[in-house]
């Protein structure tokens, strides 16, 4: 369906086109100053949306205060129209500007064209979205933005269909918000796009999603990339019909000004008001300086492609539309064009003003203490003059200058080197500012500074299976706060595959507890997006052993979301999945080095049983960082106590527990591997090896009061026990303690770790039994440990 009306020419249309005449010529000028910039070494990298303005500037027409945008590294345009993004924001992120005011969109941290709003103020409180044009901050890997515009969308789904959320007038108007979209044609053929769109057909979410189409995936051409050629061809079983819900889908040139805002008021008005996805798919865009700033696209398009691109423009066809209308003059639009340039460049010299004051600053105060330091220990001068020499001096500069001066000048007790030294100290702690922090929540809503409550019990605490008891939690969760709900795959009707949420749907509807289909990537997409909304979303993975499919999604996204945006945006989802072990090798999965090692930046939860599930899912509801949460798939059947506050009982994150007090060897796990060491634990008992047991109940983060070392310097050996392969989590749990928690002083033997085999776990209680670590395995390997010590008492077994 193609969708043109005739604009009407009146005055008011006539300004707001020549304004977005006036938006796609200064975003066109960024990005050729923004090429040159590159190449002069000002700027590392460049990737710019040139070829793709107008089409931009016609979208944003429709982007209303309490939208969202997830798109990619071509929207500068969209952002320059909606007035998110200044031209010396622009260059204050090519340049790399590390400071928040000057490059709001991700302080220096995420290369240029990645794109973000500030939704989180300086206390960490999500501002009133509702009333803001919001972005998301944007990540690099091709339809890596899909899942969470599935999330943003479905947040309004939620808005407006559950009548609870109806209060919360600050994250939303009912739900009229559209999430809106953007992917290159190309990118279109990943996985996770075709996952989005048919989640979005399936739920009916309002995603307006343009493919901007230029023909090409860096080099390779689309049809290369996509069936037939064209995404909206492929896509075109999606298209809903009079009787059965899907997408609406358009087709548009991306050079037609005017076509483009006729589609875009269609889709608009289909997407907001009825809450069905629309794909627009904009044709013939052009690349006019190529992919980025890697390499030329001379060298894969035709010589007719290169003519055919030169002629179809978008900028110069929208010049030439508006010259026929006759609604502007050659003259007036010369002015526009040349005060374009002006501002382009105005907003590109500020930018790197304000970027190269602060560094010339510091590279000053260091100058001045080498000069000092120069009168008294030679080669100092060389350094400083070679510093005052560099062009276009970045930090590290100044960093490696310090420090080549601090190793010259070790023997030397002057006033110029304590100067040195505090300059160097000082620096250090700014960097660390500037570069390392907000991998977590740095404000009061830090996960690591929720009040700990402890879990009551009294005479009439009743024993119930361990799912019963996270059941009463989930409840109570419900009941405390509207902004929390669970979806996931089998979630809703019966509530979970382990009845962990039985019941609950019908007691709080199917918007709090709800089906998904299969889709790991959607359902982790739902959540990051709800949970940026202001939304409490615990989004759930069947097993961990399918987190694969999201582990993408996971890590690039959400584990650096805090961390990309400076603080600017969070996502306080709860990532709730079963691990540990189970059967055969896809149910008995426990990669958790893998998982802590592509998560930093989410907190990652190994409870041993679903009390302590239940106090940590506590915590975690009062808390703003993202988390995982791995509940023992074996356990929810064993009988515990459900504790009398069960709604408020809290569990601090970080906190291992001693589950048994021993002198001569300290073991620490996690997750179900508690019981089984416990069990080894009593069997050592009996020859005379009492074994500490520790479980560190969270692997991010570990041991905040590193209390584990303590039991180390008690028992002089350390084991570290757990179902991942040799070298995974066990080896992490080692670095922690015998290195950042200095453990190695105390050891008198060898430190080990016990560990699944490499590889996965075989079927039945034999291939269980062969694959990840028993009883018996941990018995020998303590007992040998103790043995090598006291071989006297502790006799070799099978010698
Ligand atoms: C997952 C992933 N694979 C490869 C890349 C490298 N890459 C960056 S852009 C790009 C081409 C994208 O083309 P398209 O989606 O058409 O967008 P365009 O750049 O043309 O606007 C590729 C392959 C990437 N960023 N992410």
């Amino acid at each position: 369906m193609t969708a043109k009306e005739n604009v009407v020419v009146s005055k008011n249309v006539k300004k707001e086109v020549l304004t977005d005449y006036r938006i796609v010529c200064e975003s066109r000028e960024a990005s050729l100053l923004g090429r040159k910039e590159v190449f002069m070494g000002k700027a590392k990298f460049g990737i710019f949306g040139d070829g793709k303005e107008v089409a931009q500037a016609a979208k944003a027409r429709f982007f209303r205060p309490g939208d969202f945008r997830s798109g990619y590294y071509r929207d500068q345009t969209f952002m320059m129209a909606i007035g998110e993004l200044t031209i010396q924001q622009y260059f204050a992120q090519l340049y790399a500007h590390t400071d928040a005011d000057a490059e709001p969109h991700s302080a220096g941290r995420s290369m240029n064209g990645h794109y973000a709003t500030r939704m989180v103020n300086e206390q960490g409180e999500l501002k009133a979205l509702a009333n803001l044009k919001n972005s998301a901050s944007d990540i690099s890997p091709t339809a890596a933005q899909m899942p969470r515009l599935l999330g943003f969308a479905y947040a309004s789904k939620l808005f407006r269909e559950n009548k609870e959320l109806h209060p919360f007038t600050d994250l939303s108007r009912r739900g009229n918000e559209i999430a809106f979209g953007m992917i290159g044609e190309a990118s279109a053929s990943e996985g996770l796009f075709f996952e989005i769109m048919n989640a979005a057909g399936v739920i009916q979410a309002p995603i307006l999603i343009s493919v901007w189409d230029d023909g090409y995936g860096i080099s390779v051409p689309v049809e290369a990339q996509t069936t037939k050629g064209s995404i909206s061809k492929a896509m075109a079983g999606f298209q809903r019909t009079q009787n059965e819900n899907g997408l609406e889908i358009f087709t548009v040139p991306g050079w037609d000004y005017e076509a483009l805002c006729s589609t875009y008021a269609a889709a608009e008005k289909v997407c907001r008001e009825e809450h069905v996805p629309v794909l627009v798919h904009v044709e013939e865009l052009t690349q006019p300086q190529g992919h980025s700033t890697s390499g030329s696209h001379e060298r894969y398009k035709s010589k007719d492609r290169l003519q055919w691109e030169a002629a179809y423009d978008c900028n110069l066809k929208m010049r030439e539309w508006i010259l026929e209308t006759g609604m502007a003059s050659e003259t007036e639009l010369e002015a526009i064009e040349a005060d374009a340039k002006k501002a382009a460049k105005a907003g590109k010299d500020a930018a790197w003003k304000a970027f190269a004051a602060e560094i010339e600053a510091e590279q000053n105060e260091l100058l001045a203490i080498l000069e000092e330091a120069a009168a008294e220990t030679e080669g100092v001068l060389e350094i400083a003059e070679q510093l005052a020499s560099v062009i276009n001096p970045m930090r590290l500069d100044a960093q490696k200058a310090a420090r080549t001066a601090a190793r010259l000048m070790v023997n030397n007790q002057s006033a110029a080197r304590r100067k040195l030294l505090d300059w160097i100290a000082k620096t250090e702690v700014l960097n660390r500012g500037r570069f390392n922090s907000h991998l977590y929540n740095e404000t009061k809503f830090s996960a690591l500074k929720a009040e700990a409550v402890a879990a009551q019990y009294s005479e009439d605490s009743p024993l119930l299976d361990g799912r019963e008891v996270l059941r009463e939690c989930f409840r109570a969760a419900f009941t405390r706060d509207p902004r929390v709900f669970a979806l996931g795959e089998d979630v809703g009707k019966i509530g979970d595959v382990n009845q962990g949420l039985s019941g609950l749907q019908n007691e709080f509807g199917k918007w709090r507890v709800s089906d998904t289909g299969i889709r790991e990537g959607a359902i982790v997409g739902k959540g990051i997006g709800c949970a940026i909304r202001g939304l409490r979303p615990i989004a759930e993975i069947q097993y961990l052993d399918y987190i694969y499919y999201a582990l993408m999604t996971l890590a690039d996204d959400l584990a650096c979301l805090h961390y990309r945006t400076k603080g600017g945006q969070k996502a306080p989802v709860i990532i709730r999945t079963r691990g540990h072990r189970l059967e055969g090798i896809f149910h008995a999965g426990s990669p958790l080095g893998t998982i802590i090692n592509a998560l930093r930046g989410v907190m990652v939860l190994v409870p041993r049983n679903m009390t302590q599930a239940a106090g940590f899912y506590n915590t975690l509801l009062k808390s703003d960082d993202p988390a995982l949460m791995i509940e023992c798939l074996n356990a929810y059947r064993l009988k515990e106590r459900l504790p009398d506050n069960v709604g408020e009982f809290a569990l601090p994150l970080g906190v291992p527990e001693t589950l048994r007090v021993g002198e001569d060897v300290t073991i620490v796990t996690y997750g179900a591997m508690c019981r089984i060491v416990m069990t080894a634990a009593e069997e050592l008992e009996k020859f005379g090896i009492r074994a500490e047991v520790i479980d560190v109940q969270t692997l991010l983060p570990f041991d905040v009061h590193h209390s584990i070392v303590k039991s180390i310097q008690k028992t002089g050996r350390a084991v570290f026990a757990d179902e991942d392969m040799p070298g995974g989590a066990s080896a992490y749990m080692m670095q922690q303690v015998l290195e950042e928690q200095d453990g190695y002083h105390y050891l008198d033997s060898k430190p080990v770790t016990i560990s699944a085999k490499p590889h996965r776990t075989a079927y039945g209680s034999d291939g269980d039994y062969f694959s990840k670590p028993n009883v018996e395995e941990i018995f020998d390997k303590v007992y040998a440990l103790m043995s090598e010590a006291q071989p006297e008492r502790f006799p070799p077994i099978y010698q």
